[in-house]
């Protein structure tokens, strides 16, 4: 898959990128990103890449120019261009699926008061938000939707990372997993784990997995 990345922000993208499962897939050629600086597609003087909302208001908007020409420069035939604000459709497993079906993203990512309509009409298929809470600007939404995306293409997880049991795949939130020691500061891990018998530990995980999930997370009941 190839990712590219429009953003104000370059210098955020190094590190998180560069560490675990997602440095793996992009050394393994998994996954090709690239991360642009939308100033270089800014050709006034000053770089100007924002500017104030005709009618008034607060706030900057992103200018539509830097960006068009930007698109043009990095998208090809197939690439479908996101835009990432709080505005957009929330993100979720189901979309994180739906885009590693994809072979080509460009993720714009929002600052300011966002992008001049223009933006969103012409050049975007769609826009996408993570949640429901004011960041600074769309880099972290940005990066947060590359992982999620990134560890569900062919090949980035081992077997033992494979992610088919995980929450949400499911649809219900974990039931909850004790390792070694057995006895652990005076706590015990529930004797039914440490039964052998299996079907008595499936009926209790899903048996938590829903008391959990009716407790923290009615909403996906
Ligand atoms: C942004 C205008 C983009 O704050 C966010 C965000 C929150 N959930 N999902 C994305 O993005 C940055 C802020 C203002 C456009």
């Amino acid at each position: 898959m190839k990712i590219d990345v429009l953003t104000l922000f370059p210098a955020m993208f190094a590190g998180p990128l560069d560490e675990s499962i997602i440095k793996r897939a992009r050394d393994a050629g998994l996954l090709d990103l690239k991360i642009h600086n939308l100033r270089d597609y800014a050709h006034d003087r000053h770089k100007t890449v924002d500017d104030r909302p005709f009618g008034g208001g607060p706030g900057m908007l992103l200018k539509p120019e830097p960006i068009f020409e930007a698109v043009e420069a990095l998208k090809r035939e197939r690439t479908r261009v996101i835009l990432v604000s709080p505005s957009g459709r929330t993100f979720n497993q189901a979309v994180a699926r739906e885009l590693a079906e994809l072979d080509d993203l460009l993720m714009i990512s929002g600052h300011y008061e966002g992008f001049d309509e223009r933006v969103r009409e012409q050049l975007a298929q769609d826009e996408l938000s993570i949640g429901d809470y004011v960041l600074t600007n769309g880099a972290l939404p940005v990066m947060v939707i590359i992982d999620a995306v990134t560890r569900l293409l062919p090949g980035v997880l081992g077997d033992d990372e494979s992610s088919h049991e995980e929450s949400f795949s499911h649809g219900l939130l974990e039931y909850p997993q004790y390792t070694r020691p057995a006895t652990f500061r005076g706590m015990s891990v529930p004797e039914v784990l440490l039964s052998g018998n299996h079907a008595e530990i499936a009926k209790w995980r899903a048996e938590q997995s829903r008391q959990r999930t009716k407790e923290r997370r009615p909403d996906l009941l």
